[in-house]
């Protein structure tokens, strides 16, 4: 099954909820679709999502880097020969979601080539994951009322709230607003995005001790690496790297200094094959992980969704797969839905990535 052809398209499709956080944020979604068609006639699919104050991708570099550098590696290759694609993709660093999409659209043209799901080739643990929803920067109430409207919606009780601005005044009054308003029957984390220096972050862990938080991700830049192991070895939680572990050897680096407790799987840096090694290191060392959002849209949720249920380790907590509710519009034909708070994986061969031409002509920006 010979790769005879590698498309990187871009698209764009508003939000109509922007996501605001303590690095960045999202307006529009900005994402490369991906295609890897073969000489039998099948085409594999995933999408990639630019996070440029993350990892410093465009969709601009990620398209060049796939045309220019990755599908002339690509081209007359097996598509079931990923491990020997991967040693040519490793050779160029970063540009993770480049990699990651293509990395998934192979996976999709194996489960296509064995008429199976992707979900049941990697491990088929179970067909759902329990929805966990990114809360992100507005006035407390808002927050509140995002959160309740959420709940009432879609029956999701996870959330993870952003923090990273204020942390005495704004941050610390969100969480406390979001537990009294939703009770102790919901599960609240919080996800700073480097936005604290470690002696906020350890003030403001201390401040909301009593509303029982499951996690905090990310409070302070790993490069403020003594600061940052201090913090973790005080957190009363497990503390979770996200950005500063994107890779299985960063994730070694994270756990083995003592900088991180709990780390973030996102299948839209790290694709399924790094994803697993990511995910076995953490069982190996006895670290939880959660599925993490890289501000997906359905294709990537989908993705997410399919890899999270597939491992029992990544099933355990709610994944983070509901940013898709706050767009517009999408490209699947049939579009993913939640419901009792619960997402489940597609069905069929490969990943169950069917794309509305219509739909595609409308967003894409290269025609
Ligand atoms: C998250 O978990 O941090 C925001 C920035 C990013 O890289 O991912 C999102 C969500
Ligand atoms: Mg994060």
């Amino acid at each position: 099954m010979k790769i005879v052809q590698v498309e990187a398209i871009p698209f764009a499709i508003p939000y109509a909820k922007p996501l605001e956080f303590a690095s960045g944020a999202v307006h529009t979604a900005e994402h490369v679709l991906v295609r890897v068609h073969t000489d039998e006639g099948l085409t594999g699919t995933a999408e990639a999502p630019p996070r440029p104050f993350t990892y410093g991708e465009t969709q601009e570099s990620i398209i060049a880097v796939i045309g220019k550098i990755f599908a002339p590696q690509l081209l007359g290759m097996s598509a079931l020969e990923r491990e020997a694609i991967h040693a040519h993709l490793d050779r160029t660093v970063g540009n993770p979601t480049a990699k990651a999409a293509l990395d998934m659209a192979l996976w999709d043209l194996l489960g296509q080539c064995a008429g199976l799901p992707v979900n049941g080739l990697l491990g088929g643990c179970t067909d759902r994951m329990r929805v966990s929803h990114m809360v992100g920067f507005a006035p407390a109430e808002q927050m509140v009322a995002e959160a309740q409207r959420i709940r009432d919606t879609y029956g999701i009780t996870t959330f993870k709230v952003k923090v990273g601005r204020q942390p005495y005044t704004l941050d610390v009054a969100a969480c406390r607003a979001l537990r009294e308003a939703l009770g102790p029957g919901v599960e609240l984390y919080i996800d700073g995005n480097r936005g604290w220096s470690p002696s906020d972050a350890a003030r403001a862990l201390r401040d909301m001790e009593d509303l029982g938080l499951t996690f905090a991700e990310e409070l302070c830049p790993a490069d403020d690496v003594l600061g940052r192991r201090w913090l973790v070895a005080r957190s009363p939680v497990p503390f979770i790297a996200d950005e500063s572990a994107t890779r299985a050897a960063e994730v070694t680096r994270e756990l083995l200094g003592g900088s991180a407790t709990a780390i973030s799987i996102k299948t839209a840096r790290t694709g399924f094959t790094a994803s697993q090694r990511v995910l076995h290191t953490c069982e190996a060392l006895g670290v939880e992980v959660v599925m993490g959002n890289q501000i997906d849209g359905q294709i990537g949720t989908l993705c997410a969704a399919a890899f999270g249920a597939a491992h029992r380790s990544a099933s355990l907590h709610a994944g983070e797969l509901s940013n898709f509710l706050d767009m517009t519009d999408d490209l699947l034909t049939e579009p993913l839905t939640i419901e009792n708070g619960t997402l489940r994986v597609r069905e069929g061969a490969g990943l169950g990535i069917d794309i509305d031409p219509g739909k595609l002509a409308r967003y894409r920006q290269d025609r």
